[in-house]
C-alpha cells in the first residue's frame, strides 16, 4: 500500500496548549511554505483536558495539510512525536515545540540541513546568542549534556531542544527503534542515529527565554523529568552494550 509521500512532515507535539495552538500553527506554516508547499503538519496531541483536541480538529477541517494524531491518554512528548513519525510520509520529518521557544524562522534552516547532511539535524541553544531557561535547568541541563556526550561520544552540545529534522531514511532505520518516550527520546534518535552511522549535526538557533505565545508554565516537572532522563540514559548504554553498538 504505497503511501504518497510529501517533501516535509512537520509535528508539532501538544499538550494542553488551547491558548496558543492556532496561533502557533499558523506561524509554523508560514515558515514552512517558505521552503515548500509540499508538506504536512502533524498535530501530535494526547491526554489534553484543555480542548487542545478540538482546536486541532477544528484546524485540520481547515487545511487539508494539518493531520492530527491524538490518543485520550498522555502519552508523553516521545511517544507522541515517535508515532506521528511512523505515519509521515515526508521525505523530511522534523518537529518544533508549538510554545515556539525555538525560533520557527529556523525550521526551514533545520530541515535543510538535515536533508543536507542526509541525517539528523539537531538545534542547538548552547551556540552563541541562544538564550537559555532558569539556572536551575541550564545547570541540570549542563550536567546531563555532558554525561551523554562522555558515555556515548556523539558530540552533541543540546540533545534537548525543540527544533530537530531527520531524513526519511532515519525515520525508516532508526526511529522504529526507539524506545524510550517522554523527554528522553530525543536523545535515544540522536544516539542511536549516530550509533548507527549516520551523521548528526547540531545548528546553532534562536531560542526565545519565555514562550513566544505568551508566558506558561513548562510541561517538564524538573525533578522527575530529570530522574527519567538519567535512568533512560543508563538504560541506553547498557542497551547497546547489549546490542553490541557500543564498546567501552
Ligand atoms: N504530545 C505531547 N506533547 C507534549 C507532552 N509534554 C509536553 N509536550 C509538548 O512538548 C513541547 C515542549 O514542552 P514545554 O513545556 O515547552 O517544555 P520546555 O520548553 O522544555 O519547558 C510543547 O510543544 C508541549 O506541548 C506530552 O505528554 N504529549
Ligand atoms: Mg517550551
Amino acid at each position: 500500500m504505497g503511501k504518497k509521500s510529501v517533501e516535509v512532515s512537520v509535528i508539532v507535539p501538544v499538550h494542553n496548549e488551547a491558548s496558543i495552538l492556532e496561533k502557533s500553527v499558523k506561524e509554523i506554516e508560514k515558515f514552512v511554505r517558505k521552503l515548500t508547499d509540499d508538506y504536512e503538519l502533524i498535530i501530535a496531541e494526547d491526554g489534553s483536558t484543555d480542548g487542545s483536541y478540538e482546536i486541532a480538529l477544528k484546524l485540520a477541517q481547515s487545511n487539508p495539510r494539518i493531520k492530527v494524531f491524538h490518543k485520550n491518554v498522555r502519552v508523553g512528548k516521545g511517544t507522541a512525536i515517535k508515532e506521528a513519525s511512523m505515519v509521515a510520509s515526508g521525505n523530511v520529518v522534523a518537529f518544533i515545540d508549538v510554545d515556539l521557544s525555538p525560533d520557527p524562522a529556523f525550521l526551514p534552516v533545520i530541515i535543510r540541513k538535515a536533508r543536507e547532511v542526509n541525517g539528523v539535524a539537531v538545534g542547538s541553544r548552547l551556540a552563541k546568542g541562544a538564550i537559555i531557561r532558569g539556572a536551575k535547568r541550564a545547570l541540570l541541563s549542563l550536567v546531563y549534556n555532558t554525561l551523554v556526550r562522555i558515555l556515548f561520544r556523539d558530540g552533541i552540545s543540546d540533545h534537548q531542544c525543540g527544533l530537530k529534522a531527520w531524513v526519511k531514511e532515519v525515520n525508516r532505520r532508526i526511529v522504529p527503534k526507539t524506545r524510550k518516550s517522554w523527554f528522553f527520546w530525543d536523545t535515544e534518535l540522536i544516539v542511536r542515529s549516530k550509533v548507527e552511522g549516520f551523521n548528526v549535526v547540531e545548528v546553532p538557533i534562536r531560542w526565545t527565554r519565555k514562550a513566544k505565545f505568551g508566558a506558561r508554565r513548562s510541561r517538564v516537572k524538573i525533578w522527575k523529568d530529570s530522574a527519567w532522563m538519567l535512568a533512560g540514559v543508563v538504560w541506553l548504554f547498557f542497551r547497546l552494550l547489549k546490542e553490541g553498538k557500543l564498546r567501552i
